[in-house]
């Protein structure tokens, strides 16, 4: 793995540079790209700033987000090319053949990078990639202004979920702190990035909250979703982000369940847990993911799929209280420490 410094001194000798993050983009990769892609800019490189996916809705306020491009002119000459928040190529596919032979720099926090560059900084203890993008133009000595700091911002804040995961380490409290003094207005990203809401959104969060129900013990909650309601809210896969987290989060319950109801006859199921491993449960119907949030597609009626997970998800939380292999949970904790 290279340092930082080097990386640095690689990005002050280039004048041409392509910035560019993962596909289907979150708060990260666009807030890395446009911190990096402007500061650079702003201390006299040519920098083109490009997203395959382009810039979600929700970031286009991001000063700057503008200058992001979704097409690279067909012959690339770059002196070099920073990849952003990305793990492996695939994170970047569509552009990957095109850019592989020139000078690439990996700069990323997921364990799992596959060091695919030419120069590689990748550190997982990084709460988000923005926060390396920082510490980066510290060591650049490029001053953070007003665009830059939003954006470095909303790539910290939305990886650490509000500042609520457990990637929240001090230094990304301390990074944030210096964007705050930079100039982050709060008013204008909270209200866009976190609280807005669709109108489809909030009609297929009241469709699903409608079908809630609990097991026996209350220790599993779910909500079912039939393609009919999906189609009357006219909603789409994405409209559905986080409306799982209402079954996880209701009080007593240890793992919340969604079934979503495909046209073609599978049910997609989304599994969350608080303190046991559901990406086992998920492996065993075919599916993976994480330990807490897990997923699988299950060919069958929605009402047999409720069944079969129900059946295996309720033994696994029992099994879980008999092995006392829960970690503490906030209730647990005595409210006294
Ligand atoms: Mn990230």
């Amino acid at each position: 793995m290279n340092r930082l410094a080097e990386i640095a001194v690689r990005l002050k000798s280039s004048s041409n540079i392509l910035v560019t993050s993962h596909i289907m983009p979150d708060g990260d990769s666009i807030g890395s790209l446009l911190g990096l892609g402007l500061a650079l800019q702003q201390a006299g490189h040519a920098v083109t700033m490009f997203s395959v996916d382009g810039v979600p809705d929700r970031y286009s306020f991001l000063d700057g987000s503008e200058k992001i491009v979704e097409k690279l002119p067909p012959k690339v000459d770059y002196d070099c090319v920073v990849i952003l928040d990305c793990s492996d190529q695939d994170r970047i596919k569509p552009i990957w053949e095109q850019v592989k032979e020139l000078l690439i720099i990996n700069i990323d926090h997921h364990p799992t990078n596959h060091f695919f560059g030419n120069l590689n900084y990748v550190n997982p203890d990084a709460s988000a990639t923005g926060e390396i993008v920082y510490q980066l133009l510290l060591e650049m000595a490029i001053p953070v202004d007003e665009r830059v700091s939003a954006a470095l911002y909303v790539a910290i804040s939305t990886d650490t979920g509000s500042f609520k995961f457990e990637n929240t380490t001090p230094a990304a409290h301390e990074v944030a702190a210096r964007l705050l003094e930079a100039g982050v207005k709060l008013r204008e990203i909270t209200p866009r990035v976190f609280d807005l809401r669709s109108r489809t959104a909030i009609c297929i969060l009241r469709e699903a909250l409608n079908t809630l129900r609990y097991s026996e013990d209350g220790s599993v909650a779910w909500i079912t979703l039939t393609e009919k309601e999906m189609i009357s809210c006219g909603a789409r896969d994405e409209d559905l982000d986080g409306v799982v987290n209402y079954a996880k989060n209701i009080e007593g319950v240890e793992v919340g369940l969604i079934f979503r109801e495909k046209s073609d006859g599978v049910v997609k199921v989304g599994f969350r847990a608080h303190s046991i491993d559901v990406s086992k449960l998920a492996e065993t119907l075919g599916g993976g993911g994480h330990a807490r949030a897990a997923g699988c597609f299950l060919e069958m009626s929605i009402k047999e799929a409720v069944e079969k997970v129900l059946d295996l998800v309720v033994k696994e939380v029992e099994n879980g209280r008999n092995h006392q292999s829960f970690e503490a949970s906030r209730d647990d904790v005595p409210r006294c420490c």
